[in-house]
């Protein structure tokens, strides 16, 4: 089977299987109730066995990039989410936030904006919120419908003021696998989408430690990995290519595409 879902196949299933037998795996043979097994369903086929994830050009030549992802009801919610990749950081820094509660936690909004920011839980739960219904599909072939409660990204960088040399966001995390700090990156246009949230519920009750706590992103438009989990900072940039492997994120850096678009 195909777990990672893109067209340079062969490459990167070994590179992965590498990586994995590193010993940063685990959860990867679990299923939970209600979290579906993508394999041989026609999504899986379309999305992963031919061409990989969606590229910029297909998913823009099918809908415009601000359509919305497909929304469910809460009878289609999975009684458990499953929880992937990181799922109890043991990282210092962020043992220390968990020990208090996420109480000095801050999200910082910093790079290329007019008024760098310094967001409290507190802060962020008294913003607007958007509160949706989606199915994560992880590229390891499964997939799982949650509610997520968040703040819109768009209003978080609307009051930081992006500046017109950013191009691009890039979501800092607190955990590291293997040797790096997990990050991720997105274009603006999918930053300002009206499903790309700032989530800090998920199904009525604060995120999980396991799916991120004390906030993660949902980009409703892309793979499971693009769904950066264990929030430090947002930054502004106009390329990502001088960060860590220079491909926009963890798994990218390790082969994955880096649009990754469903
Ligand atoms: N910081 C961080 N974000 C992450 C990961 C991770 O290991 N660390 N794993 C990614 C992958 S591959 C998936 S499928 C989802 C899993 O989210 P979940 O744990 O809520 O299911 O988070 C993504 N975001
Ligand atoms: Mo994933």
């Amino acid at each position: 089977m195909n777990d990672h879902g893109d067209n340079d196949r062969g490459d990167n299933d070994r590179g992965r299987r590498r990586f994995l037998a590193g010993g940063i795996a685990g959860t990867g043979a679990l299923l939970l109730a209600g979290c579906d097994k993508l394999a041989g369903t026609p999504w899986f086929s379309s999305v992963l066995d031919q061409a990989g994830p969606l590229t910029e050009a297909a998913q823009s030549a099918i809908t415009p990039a601000n359509a919305l992802a497909r929304e469910y009801t809460r009878a289609d919610i999975a009684p458990v989410f499953r929880p992937n990749g990181s799922i109890d950081p043991p990282d210092a820094v962020y043992r220390a936030h968990v020990a208090n509660g996420f109480a000095d936690w801050r999200l910082a909004v910093r790079g290329l904006v007019e008024r760098p920011l310094q967001l409290s839980l507190a802060e962020l739960r008294a913003m607007p919120s958007r509160t949706q219904i989606t199915r994560h599909d992880c590229v390891e072939g499964w997939s799982c419908i949650g509610q997520w409660k968040g703040v819109p990204l768009e209003h978080v960088l609307q009051q930081a003021g992006v500046k017109p040399s950013a191009r691009f966001v890039v979501f800092r995390c607190m955990d590291t696998l293997a040797d790096a700090k997990y990050y991720e990156s997105c274009r603006l246009v999918d930053a300002f989408h009206p499903q790309s949230i700032l989530a800090y519920e998920l199904n009525d009750a604060p995120l999980p430690i396991a799916n991120g706590a004390p906030l993660r992103m949902r980009l409703e438009r892309k793979l499971g990995y693009k769904q950066a989990k264990y929030l430090a900072a947002i930054e502004l940039v106009d390329s990502y290519a001088g960060i860590d492997g220079g491909k926009g994120g963890f798994w990218e850096d390790r082969g994955y595409d880096w649009f990754g678009g469903i």
